[in-house]
């Protein structure tokens, strides 16, 4: 018999992101080719007739898994009776536009969004906030949604970590699926720390010394600068491989890690590392039915320390600078 249809919530579904999301999620590759799905879109009024095509074209497609198609500019109505939800849609920073702006303008929309949210989710959803900044727009969802259990909520640092990866299997020579234990910590920004102390290469720890001028010099910026060096190339920010990573870590999520590793996910901190509760922090995590646990007892040296402490700062100005859309 056919497995019920599973509610998928995606905003800002006109998006480049999202044009890449919607049709891997419709053809199953999310939650695997017997899982039915029912895509909630939503978007601004403006946007609604660009939608309309995307529409058209996941009708064209005539996936077998794709039950019902709901198009909406109100949040409440995206988000009724949603199981999973991609917080894409945010504005884009502008020309001269200043971070602190860019914060601000979005943060409006993610408190409507978590109240919308509170008003009408499921209890068990589980919310992947990727529309920058990330982080500090997840925190802003969930302070707004105090209904829901906090661990419903998520932020993505699965294309930096992703990024790491492709970066570290170019430098030892070997395949991505080589590559383990590597943990991006911190903030979705250029204070992140891509950290590799506990990486493993085909299972086993690395042998030689870290090279610790590449490591410094090459590999860290270059995670830390990806997502420019692809705009400067692209014209436009990463698209197809910021909808992977959405992907990537909701099917974690939901079907859980590898046996033998774990992977980045911003969560909000439990205290652990000694990073402050309640911040949207990316902390290595495994999933196991469903749930995701911040892995415990990783031995941090002063170095990955003070980087972890640096992202942690950020992300508390961030927050300082959101305050009054913080209610508890
Ligand atoms: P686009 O500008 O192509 O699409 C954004 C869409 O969101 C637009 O269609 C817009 O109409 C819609 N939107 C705006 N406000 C909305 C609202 N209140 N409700 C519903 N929809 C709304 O951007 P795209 O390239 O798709 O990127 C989307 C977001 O992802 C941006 O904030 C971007 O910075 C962020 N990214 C985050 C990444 C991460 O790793 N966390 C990486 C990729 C990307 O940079």
């Amino acid at each position: 018999m056919m497995k019920k249809p599973v509610n998928i919530a995606i905003t800002g579904a006109a998006g480049q992101i999202s044009y890449a999301l919607l049709f891997r999620v419709a053809a199953g590759d999310l939650l695997g080719a017997d899982q039915p799905v029912i895509l909630h879109l939503l978007e601004v009024p403006e946007a609604m007739h660009a939608l309309k095509g995307v529409v058209m074209e996941l009708e064209d497609a005539a996936f077998p898994l794709l039950a019902d198609i709901e198009v909406t500019d109100d949040a409440e109505t995206a988000f009724r009776d949603a199981d999973i939800v991609f917080l894409v849609g945010a504005k884009p920073r502008s020309a001269g536009m200043e971070r602190r702006d860019l914060l601000q303008d979005n943060a409006h929309i993610f408190s409507r969004q978590g109240q919308a949210l509170n008003a009408v989710a499921r209890h068990d959803v589980r919310v992947l906030v990727i529309g920058n900044p990330a982080n500090t727009n997840a925190l802003i969802v969930q302070r707004n949604a105090p209904s829901l259990p906090p661990e419903s909520f998520s932020a993505m640092s699965r294309l930096d970590h992703n990024r790491a990866v492709s970066q570290l299997a170019a430098h030892f020579d070997c395949g991505v699926a080589d590559i383990s234990h590597m943990t991006v910590w911190g903030n979705h920004s250029s204070t992140q720390f891509p950290d590799i102390h506990q990486l493993r290469i085909a299972g086993q720890p690395l042998v030689q010394p870290l090279d610790t001028v590449w490591y410094l010099r090459t590999f860290i910026p270059a995670v830390q600068q990806r997502g420019g060096e692809v705009l400067a190339a692209r014209g436009k920010s990463s698209a197809a491989s910021a909808a992977h990573a959405a992907l990537c870590h909701m099917r974690d999520w939901v079907l859980g890690t590898p046996e033998h590793d774990w992977v980045s996910m911003s969560v909000i901190s439990d205290g652990s590392y000694g990073v402050t509760p309640g911040l949207v922090f990316s902390f290595p995590v495994r999933c196991r039915q469903g749930r995701f646990e911040i892995v415990r007892g990783i031995e941090l040296n002063d170095f990955s320390l003070d980087r972890i402490r640096l992202s942690e700062q950020e992300l508390l100005a961030e927050r300082d600078m959101v305050a009054h859309l913080l209610p508890h």
